[in-house]
């Protein structure tokens, strides 16, 4: 079932997605590993088929389209509910120069039918608006999403920007994304990576 998911990504098939996705759910599997073993599998052997010269960006732009709609369709079945429970505030986006959204809004996702309130502030992200949204909204992590080498440098850029304006105290920083590993993190002061969005939730729930 998760390679028929994962294959249905890969051939930018939407109403392929929207099938298997509706199966998947019908026999009871948690929507969490419906997009991690399937959608994003899926969607991470289009990123591998694209740096080998196999496909292009417009294959890769369908692929996204076919991954997003998947996850539409597993929003709506996430338990509205849990936001109640209000485990933390978090504000979380991708920074900015860097366009890719979709790990990022899974993680948002899975965050907050996991009981924390998500401030999704989107992609391209200036980053006085992360401290800015924070401030706005009492967020006590901030979750900072880089898929290029070259926007990676973001993530320290916004931990300096949180000590030069007196709030790193108060802030958890969770950085993710392809580029980023445990070691940058450690390299930059984050207080914790997340390789995936079920990680995600997990070290947020270890931190707040
Ligand atoms: Co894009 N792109 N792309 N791309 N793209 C990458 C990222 C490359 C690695 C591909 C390559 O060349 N090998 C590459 C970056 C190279 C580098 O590092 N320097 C690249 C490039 C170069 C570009 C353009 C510059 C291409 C061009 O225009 N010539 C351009 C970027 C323009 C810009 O940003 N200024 C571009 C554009 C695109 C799109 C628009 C076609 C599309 C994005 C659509 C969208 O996001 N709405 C796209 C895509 C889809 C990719 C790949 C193929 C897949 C990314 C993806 O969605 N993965 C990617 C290849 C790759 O990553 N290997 C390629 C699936 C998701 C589920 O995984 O890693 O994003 P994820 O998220 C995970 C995980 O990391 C973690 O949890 C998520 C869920 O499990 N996580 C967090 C993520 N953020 C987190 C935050 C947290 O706080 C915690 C955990």
């Amino acid at each position: 079932m998760f390679k028929e998911l994962s294959d249905a990504v890969v051939t930018c098939k939407k109403d392929v997605v929207t099938a298997a996705v509706e199966k998947a759910k019908s026999e009871g599997v948690p929507p969490a590993e419906i997009i991690e073993k399937g959608l994003a599998a899926g969607m991470n052997e289009v990123g591998v088929l694209f740096e080998r010269g196999k496909l292009f960006l417009p294959h890769v732009m369908m692929a996204a389209g076919a991954m997003e709609e998947g996850v539409r369709l597993l929003e709506a079945d996430m338990p509205k509910d849990a936001v109640s429970k209000k485990l933390g505030v978090i504000v979380n986006g991708t920074v900015e120069g860097d366009v890719h959204d979709i790990g990022k809004s899974i993680v948002s996702t899975m965050l907050q039918s996991s009981g924390f309130e998500v401030h999704d502030i989107g992609r391209d992200v200036p980053l006085q608006d992360f401290l800015d949204k924070i401030k706005e909204t009492g967020a006590t992590m901030v979750g900072l999403s880089a898929l290029m080498t070259t926007t990676l440098q973001g993530q320290r850029d916004v931990i300096e920007m949180l000590k030069e304006q007196g709030m790193r105290d108060g802030v958890k920083v969770m950085v993710g994304g392809a580029p980023a590993t445990q070691a940058w993190a450690d390299k930059i002061g984050a207080d914790c990576y997340a390789e995936n969005a079920s990680e995600a939730v997990v070290k947020a729930k270890e931190l707040l």
